[in-house]
C-alpha cells in the first residue's frame, strides 16, 4: 500500500499516528507528496488533490483520513482504535470533534497567507470560535480521549500537536490545565514522536 502523506499535514500525521499504533509500517509504504505543487501521482489517488490519500494493493484509492484510519484499523484486530458497540459512538464524535478543530485551524493559517487586505475577520473569529468551545468542551469532559488509545486520542493528539506547530499564538493550554496535562502524556507515545512535523 502507498500512503500519500505531508510532514507538515496533521491529517496525515494521524493516518501515519495509525501505521505506527498497529505496527503496519512493513506494509505501508510513505510517499512524500506536496499538495500545493504538481503532483500527478497524489491526483490519480484522490481528484480532491489532498493528502493523506491512500493507494491499496488493489489499487483502490481511500480518502479522507478518517476513511484512512478506519480502513488501516480494520486490517487488524491487533490495538483496535475504533471500538465496537456504544464504545464507539463518542470515540468517533471524538475524532470528528478534533478533525473540526484542525479543519478551523487549517483555514485560520491558509487565509493568514492570503493578503492581509482580503483576510476576513468574520471568519478568523468563527474558525476560532470553534476551536475554543471545542477545546471547552474536551477540558471540561476528557473521557472520550482516555483509556487504551483509539482515533479520539489520536486526532486530539494531531489536532494540539498543529496548533502548537502552525497557531503558538493562540495559546490553547491558559484555563486547560487537565488538557494541557492531557497532551503532555500523549506527545510522549512513540507514535507522536516518530511523526512530529519539522521545526518551522
Ligand atoms: N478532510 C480531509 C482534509 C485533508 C486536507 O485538507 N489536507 C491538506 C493538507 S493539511 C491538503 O492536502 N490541502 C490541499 C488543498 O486543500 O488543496 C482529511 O481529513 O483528510
Amino acid at each position: 500500500m502507498k500512503l500519500y502523506f505531508a510532514n507538515t499535514s496533521p491529517y496525515a500525521r494521524k493516518a501515519r499516528m495509525v501505521v505506527h499504533e498497529k505496527g503496519l509500517g512493513a506494509r505501508v509504504e510513505e510517499v512524500f507528496q506536496n499538495p500545493f505543487e504538481e503532483s500527478p501521482e497524489l491526483v490519480a489517488a484522490n481528484p480532491l488533490k489532498r493528502v493523506p490519500a491512500l493507494l491499496t494493493d488493489e489499487g483502490r484509492s481511500i480518502f479522507d483520513s478518517p476513511v484512512i484510519c478506519a480502513y488501516l484499523d480494520a486490517l487488524s484486530a491487533d490495538v483496535p482504535l475504533i471500538p465496537a458497540g456504544d464504545a464507539r459512538w463518542p470515540v468517533l464524535t471524538g475524532e470528528a470533534m478534533t478533525d473540526g478543530i484542525l479543519d478551523a485551524a487549517f483555514a485560520i493559517v491558509m487565509e493568514r497567507r492570503r493578503p492581509e487586505a482580503q483576510q476576513s475577520p468574520m471568519w478568523f473569529e468563527r474558525w476560532q470560535g470553534g476551536i475554543d468551545r471545542a477545546l471547552d468542551v474536551i477540558e471540561a469532559d476528557l473521557a472520550p480521549f482516555e483509556g487504551p488509545v483509539s482515533i479520539a486520542q489520536i486526532g486530539l493528539g494531531c489536532a494540539l500537536g498543529y496548533l502548537d506547530f502552525r497557531l503558538a499564538d493562540l495559546t490553547w493550554r491558559p484555563g486547560r490545565a487537565r488538557l494541557a496535562e492531557w497532551y503532555e502524556g500523549f506527545a510522549a507515545r512513540p507514535s507522536m514522536i516518530a511523526t512530529e512535523p519539522p521545526v518551522s
